[in-house]
């Protein structure tokens, strides 16, 4: 395949030395760390969206993304779309990226009906399935875009109009039977519009029923159809609503919780909605984690100069190896996966900066990879951890933690205490160690 990007190579690894801006410096696919190939702990998607379907419009300016390979579609929105996958799949191959993602409405036109749309996506799923099986490229997860149309302006599972839901419901339906013709390995609900502006004229509580009822409805259909993979929840606490529902991870988990939901959805991560909730991306990582609910990575970045979701392309190292960690930590992301859910700024309109934004994404992942590797390896950061709670290990604190102790026992204990002696956090010390193999 080189017929979109005629002027680009293969991408491939060629050590931190190379200057060639097309080339990996830090992503070796093939190369094995902790008993995996970078290719397998990585596990990178192409978001359909952002680097297919947007053209880099903002509330102040049209799009200004040049992409000649458009220009040859007539006015047939098929045959655009038709373009777009099988560019799609020529920049996946050349920057050896294994999995997409992809909303309903990013690869087929909506028609004029939910019937046209159905078809479209039908005859889109044949292409897909033509270029996936001569690619080898997989699908990482599929959704539905219940969001972008205006009759979502209240909600899809959380509008007004029961209508509205029934619609929502169809379009799920279908992105949840194209998930598994396609093998997807997840299926995501990002809540777009699900949350409110104003508590004036809205019914809070009959609003969170409905989204628990609409989710357990689309886990019901997935095991009917015989879909195997993970549902996913994205946690984002706003934009496009003022309160998004699925503010952030502890807030999903309470959710799932509630509705006895909680086994059969886990979580889909994204960087820049952890920091809009006011939380790093680690924190984020590591509450899914130990609730046993990370299911896969939206990887990107924001500003945090800015209060939007600006979804960049994760350059951060610091980002990167803490994410990495979190994800060795858990054993792998795997059927979950790192899913580019970003996009080139305005100014970067060219054809080679898709290419150079993904390079820059997969070079700042690999490399916290390799960081966090190292990190586990030398146990730089489990030895204190461990050292600093071994009071919970022996005498009270094992009893604490083991359940015997009573409000009395330990009231006894206390008592018994003359000064208490506690040891030094060593934040900036640990701060040093991170900052020696960064
Ligand atoms: C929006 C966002 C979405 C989801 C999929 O902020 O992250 O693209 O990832 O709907
Ligand atoms: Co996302």
């Amino acid at each position: 395949m080189d017929y979109f990007f005629p002027n680009i190579p293969v991408i491939s690894y060629e050590g931190p030395n190379s200057r060639n801006p097309f080339a990996f410096r830090f992503y070796n696919p093939d190369e094995v760390i902790l008993g995996k190939t970078m290719k397998e702990h990585l596990r990178f998607s192409m978001a359909y969206w952002h680097t297919l379907c947007a053209t880099g419009t903002d509330p102040f300016g049209r799009g200004t993304a040049i992409r000649p390979y458009e220009e040859s579609a007539s006015n047939d929105p098929m045959e655009l779309a038709k373009i777009k996958m099988r560019a799609g799949f020529e920049l996946m191959q050349k920057l050896q990226i294994p999995y997409f993602c992809f909303h309903d409405c990013d690869v087929a036109p909506e028609g004029n009906s939910l019937a046209e749309f159905s078809r479209n996506l039908d005859e889109m799923a044949d292409l897909a399935e033509e270029l996936m099986t001569q690619t080898g490229i997989k699908l990482l997860w599929g959704t539905a875009n219940l969001f972008s149309h205006p009759r979502y302006v209240h909600g899809a599972a959380t509008s007004c109009s029961a209508d509205v839901f029934a619609y929502a419901a169809a379009q799920v339906k279908k992105a949840l039977e194209l998930t598994v013709r396609l093998k997807g390995e997840n299926y995501v609900f990002w809540g777009g519009r699900e949350g409110y502006e104003t508590l004036l004229n809205t019914d809070f509580s009959l609003e969170l029923d409905n989204l628990a009822r609409f989710l357990s409805l689309a886990a019901d259909y997935a095991d009917k159809i015989g879909f195997k993979g993970q549902l996913l929840i994205e946690p984002k606490p706003k934009e496009p609503t003022k309160h998004q529902y699925d503010f952030d991870v502890a807030g999903v988990l309470g959710f799932l919780q509630k509705y006895g939901l909680e086994g059969r959805f886990k979580l889909n991560i994204e960087a820049n909605h952890a920091t809009l909730a006011g939380h790093t991306f680690q924190h984020e990582l590591a509450m899914a984690r130990i609730n046993n609910a990370l299911g896969s990575i939206d990887a990107n970045q924001g500003d945090l100069l800015l209060g939007w979701d600006t979804d960049q392309f994760p350059t951060n190292i610091y980002e990167t190896t803490l994410c990495m960690l979190e994800v060795l930590k858990q054993g792998g992301i795997a059927p979950g996966g790192l899913n580019f859910d970003a996009k080139v700024r305005r100014g970067s309109f060219t054809p080679e900066d898709l290419f150079l934004g993904h390079i820059a994404g997969m070079d700042g992942f690999a490399r916290g990879l390799r960081i966090a590797a190292a990190l586990i390896t030398d146990k730089v950061f489990d030895e204190f951890i461990e050292k600093r709670y071994q009071s919970f290990q022996i005498g009270i604190g094992a009893s604490i933690v083991n359940g015997e102790a009573t409000l009395e026992s330990l009231a006894v204990h206390a008592h018994t205490l003359d000064e208490i002696k506690l040891e030094s956090g060593r934040q900036e010390y640990l701060e040093t160690l991170l900052n020696l193999y960064i």
